[in-house]
């Protein structure tokens, strides 16, 4: 089997200011910043907030990526399923090449290798890769707001498909993520000052309502460019959701393959139960070198009563109907 060079090109994490080129760190000076929840500051870039070396590398994306009408673009807001979103694309549009078997990749990779992110991967540490031999159609992973993805992916027939993740749980997600992946030499983030910044927007690649908002208002506007899911919608029926996201891809299930229950064998391929207890997910590091367990821990809806006070949830719920209220875009946080 051949993968691309990516997959084993794990780049190191640079620390804050390391790493950066002089027209970065040029480019961090003229912009807001605010205390991180992992580094010293997020920096509000083009709206969104964003660490040094995220700025760094999309703006190189946004410079430099040539899309091809082919492209697949998916994108999340950390912890809202992006892990899952990325092996259900490969598994469904790889299905040819890749049937479901002993050596899937998926059983051996990581999803985030398998699905590079422009942000994390392809871009960083000023890379230029050179895309143009990956066998099509192309997946891409990103955690860009839509209105700062490349020009080039806007303006061809690429699509893009976004998922989003109930508010509450994405940021109980967060927070156990961040305390995992924090050195052990800095003191734990308490959860509520965590909630603190989250409600007021200041979360990696938020306000967590603009990014949700600009890619919704796309797929209402452009519903052939930009496919919404719900995380919540496909962890009550994953096969209904997988076969909708196989014919927005262009994958579309014969009935044959349905006949065969290869709808059935992708959900179970790529089900949280599955990657979870791989040798490669338990052991391996994927995205900057963090280790890949971290991305797996419970997937469930509604986990956050487990850790929000009740005046924290009407908080979050004050917000959500302040920012998302009126656009039409509503979420089950409770199972
Ligand atoms: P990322 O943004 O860092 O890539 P992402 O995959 O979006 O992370 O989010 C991780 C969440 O998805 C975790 O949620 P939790 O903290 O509430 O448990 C993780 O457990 C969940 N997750 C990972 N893989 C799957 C999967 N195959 N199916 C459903 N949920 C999953």
């Amino acid at each position: 089997m051949v993968l691309t060079h990516y997959t084993k090109n794990h780049g190191e994490e640079a620390r804050e200011g390391e790493k950066l080129s002089h027209e970065s760190q040029e480019l961090l000076l003229s912009l807001p910043k605010e205390k991180g929840w992992r580094t010293p500051y997020l920096y509000k870039y083009q709206g969104f907030w964003c660490q040094p070396m995220e700025i760094q590398a999309t703006v190189s994306f946004q410079k430099h990526f040539l899309a091809c009408d082919t492209d697949v673009v998916l994108a999340t807001i950390p912890k809202s399923g992006t892990t899952w979103l990325k092996a259900l694309a490969f598994a469904i549009v790889n299905r040819k090449r890749f049937p479901i078997s002993n050596n899937h990749p998926l059983l051996s990779y990581n999803p985030h290798d398998l699905v590079p992110f422009f942000e994390y991967k392809l871009y960083a540490n000023e890379q230029l890769p050179d895309l143009s031999n990956l066998p099509q159609p192309r997946l891409f992973g990103t955690h860009v707001p839509f209105a700062s993805l490349a020009n080039p992916i806007k303006k061809s027939s690429s699509r893009v498909v976004y998922l989003c993740r109930n508010p509450f749980d994405t940021f109980v997600s967060s927070w156990h993520y961040i305390n995992k992946i924090i050195p052990k030499t800095q003191a734990p983030m308490l959860i509520e000052e965590a909630f603190e910044m989250y409600c007021k927007g200041i979360v990696g690649f938020g306000p967590f309502w603009d990014h949700m908002l600009g890619y919704w208002k796309e797929s209402i506007e452009r519903p052939h460019k930009v496919l919404f899911l719900k995380y919540e919608d496909m962890k009550e029926d994953v096969s209904f959701h997988l076969k909708k996201l196989a014919d927005f891809l262009g994958f579309p299930f014969s009935l044959e393959e349905e006949r065969a229950g290869c709808v059935e064998k992708i959900a179970k391929l790529c089900s949280f139960e599955n990657l979870k207890e791989l040798e490669v997910n338990k052991a391996g590091k994927s995205i900057k070198n963090f280790e890949n367990k971290n991305l797996f821990r419970k997937a469930e809806v509604g986990d956050w009563v487990n850790y929000l006070s009740p005046r924290m949830a009407e908080q979050l719920t004050n917000v959500m109907e302040e920012k998302l209220g009126g656009s039409g875009l509503s979420f089950k946080v409770i199972p």
